[in-house]
This record gives structure tokens, sequence and C-alpha cells, in this order.
């Protein structure tokens, strides 16, 4: 159960069509995959997406974080001394995709060895979850269009509106057009990536009173400190803290100060340990969490399911686990298939999925 060796790949697949929200835009998934390999033979997958606007990484820094600093780290320890590799990767500030990968990769090859699948270590409380699709920007028609075909080829009933463009009446056209198209039956929620002003957010909400929407994520900045707390004030629906509180320490200032009523949980930047302990502490403070997405490929979007449906709290809303569906390939010998608007996890070891050494080296931008 030592690590014996970490390599850092990196790849590029192409989005069919660009994902554009308020702070950003992806076209081609710049990832890269963390593979942790350990004296029995045994490999751990996980996959790193560097998110710049985000977070401030890239693709080269991940690989230059894993490869100068976190590698040497975690080299020579046992897969169970987690506790050990978190404070040695917490002595470097930042770097959350790449820290995640590696702690998730890390699970992958403990589950391997153990012959146990990483949802059951973790809490195993179901195997599957419901399917949130998010909508980044475009025309009214086209996300409806997006939306409908989402519904009738996936099963997908949930979804995540972007919103955070100015004028605000932009966003607000395409969640009224959403709602007439797809009726009541379906749940939205908007998440502005910190695009609006307060006072702006808080018209665009009086706007979509009528809209029965269910949260509202990070729609102006939780820097903007006493403005985003006047607006989770009057807020009627729980207000997501995504990219604001990112760790415990993070959510609990936002949270008891005011800033959001409800967590993002993300394991592309807190890993499965990370998460852990995100997940206690909302479970603590009796807050609604969302498994969020972070433009996963289909190896990400396994993470984020096997840790969602491995609690109660994290399974009883859908898991935004759908954005891989718009890249062109990726990388999994056995791809995901969302069924009647659900992800489920699959049975076998670690995270239950195997990388395509061929489609890697067809992907891989380093051979
Ligand atoms: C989200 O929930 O904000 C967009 C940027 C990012 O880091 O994640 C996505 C989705
Ligand atoms: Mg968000």
């Amino acid at each position: 159960m030592k690590i014996i060796r970490i390599e850092a790949i990196p790849f590029a697949i192409p989005y069919r069509k660009p994902l554009r929200f308020a702070s950003g835009e992806v076209d081609t998934a710049q990832h890269v995959l963390v593979r942790v390999h350990t004296d029995d033979g045994i490999a751990g997958v996980a996959e790193a997406p560097p998110r710049p606007f985000t977070y401030g990484e890239t693709q080269d820094g991940v690989l230059a974080a894993v490869r100068q600093i976190f590698a040497d780290q975690l080299t020579g320890l046992e897969l169970t001394d987690r506790e050990t590799m978190r404070a040695r990767m917490e002595r470097t500030v930042g770097n959350p995709a790449a820290k995640s990968a590696l702690d998730m990769a890390v699970w992958d090859a403990l589950g391997k060895t153990l012959n146990l699948p990483v949802s059951e270590l973790l809490g195993g409380y179901t195997d599957r979850m419901r399917v949130s699709h998010m909508l980044g920007f475009d025309e009214p028609s086209v996300m409806v269009d997006e939306a409908q075909r989402m519904r009738d080829e996936h099963g997908i009933t949930t979804f995540k509106v972007k919103v955070g463009r100015r004028p605000h009446t932009l966003d607000t056209a395409v969640v009224r057009a959403l709602r007439e198209n797809l009726g009541d039956e379906v749940e939205l929620y908007v998440d502005g990536n910190r695009g609006w002003s307060a006072s702006e957010s808080a018209r665009a909400l009086d706007e979509m009173r009528d809209l029965g929407l269910t949260l509202a994520e990070e729609l102006c900045p939780a820097d903007d400190v006493l403005g985003r707390r006047w607006l989770v004030d009057r807020c009627d629906i729980p207000f997501v803290a995504d990219e604001s509180a990112v760790t415990p320490a993070e959510v609990t200032r936002e949270v008891l100060g005011g800033s959001a009523t409800a967590v993002s949980i993300k394991v592309a930047r807190t890993g499965f340990t990370g998460s852990l302990r995100v997940h206690h502490l909302c479970e603590g403070l009796g807050l609604e969490t969302v498994m969020g997405n972070q433009i996963d490929g289909q190896l990400g979007s396994m993470c984020t399911v096997v840790f969602g449906s491995a609690f109660r709290l994290t399974s009883q809303r859908a898991g935004e686990l759908s954005n891989f569906l718009d890249m062109a390939d990726d990388l999994l010998t056995e791809p995901l298939r969302i069924s009647g608007g659900e992800l489920t996890i699959r049975p076998g070891s670690g995270l239950g999925v195997e990388i395509d050494e061929d489609k890697l080296t067809h992907y891989r931008l380093d051979a």
C-alpha cells in the first residue's frame, strides 16, 4: 500500500460548444490526469480541471505543483496516511484542483487495493443521484432547446441556469422562457458567478419571484461584504456559496457572517478528504448542500457521484453531473450514461472506472 510513483499527464479534449458564464468560458477540457502508483502494482486515477478564473490554477501550474512539490511529499507514504498527505500538501497554499486530484487518486488506489468501492469506503448511502444540467449563456431559444434535449434524451428535469450578464434582463428572459417552455415540473435555479452587484441581484430575484426558483448561487461577490449580507438576508430561497466557500473555515465564515445559507460541495477542489470535512460541517450547521460541477470530464463526474451518493445529505438534491455530455470525447473505457435523469455509480473496486489507454495516448499533450 506504499506510494512509489506519481504521474501528472496533461490532456486536451475539445467541447462541442463552449460553456460561457459570468466569470469565464471553457471551450477545451485542458485537464491533468493524475495517477498514483503503489508497490502492489495498483494505480489510482483522478483528473484535475484547472479553472484560472475561479482558483488561479492553469494546466501548466497543476503539472508543476504535482511534479515539483506534491509528488515528493506523498511518495513513500502508505495509502492510509491521508491525514499526513493533507498536512504536507497544506504547506503549499492554493492549488485546490491539483491537491484534490491527488487525494481522489489515492482513494481510488485504496479502494482497488482493498477490493472495495470508494463509495462504500466513504458512506455507501445510495448508488445514484438525480442529475442537474448546467445551461451556459446563450439566446433564450438556444438554452430552451438544450434543456428540452437534455430532458428528452437523458430524462434530466433539473437545470442550473447561468446568470450574471448585464443588463440582468438578458438572464431573467432566459429563466422565464425556460419556465414557460418546460412547465412547472422542472426544477430551475440560478448561478451568477459573482457577475452582478447586490442591487442588480435583488432586482433580478424580484423579477423572477413568480418563476419558482429553488436556489440562488454566488449572484454577487462575497467580498462585497455588506451588500452580499443584505442580499442574502432578503433572499427567500437558499443562497448557495460556491467559489466563496471552499474550505471548512471559509464555509464557517461565510455562513456565520450571513453571506450564504447553503453550500456547493465540489470534489474537484476539495477531493474526497476535504469534501468529507465540508459535508460534516454542513450537516452540523444544518445547511443544504449541492454537489457542484467544476466543468468536469467523465472521471471527475464519476468522482462527484461517488461522493454525492455516499451520504444522505448530498444525495437529496440533483447533482451537477452532466456537462461532460458537451465534450467531443473522453478517457473512460466505458463512457458514463445518464438514464432516466440519473447517474449511477459503477460496481467494482475503487472508482469503478478504467482509463482507455489509446484515448489517453491520443489526447495527451506530453507524448
Ligand atoms: C459553477 O458552479 O460555478 C463555473 C466556474 C467554475 O469554477 O465552476 C463552474 C460552475
Ligand atoms: Mg457556481
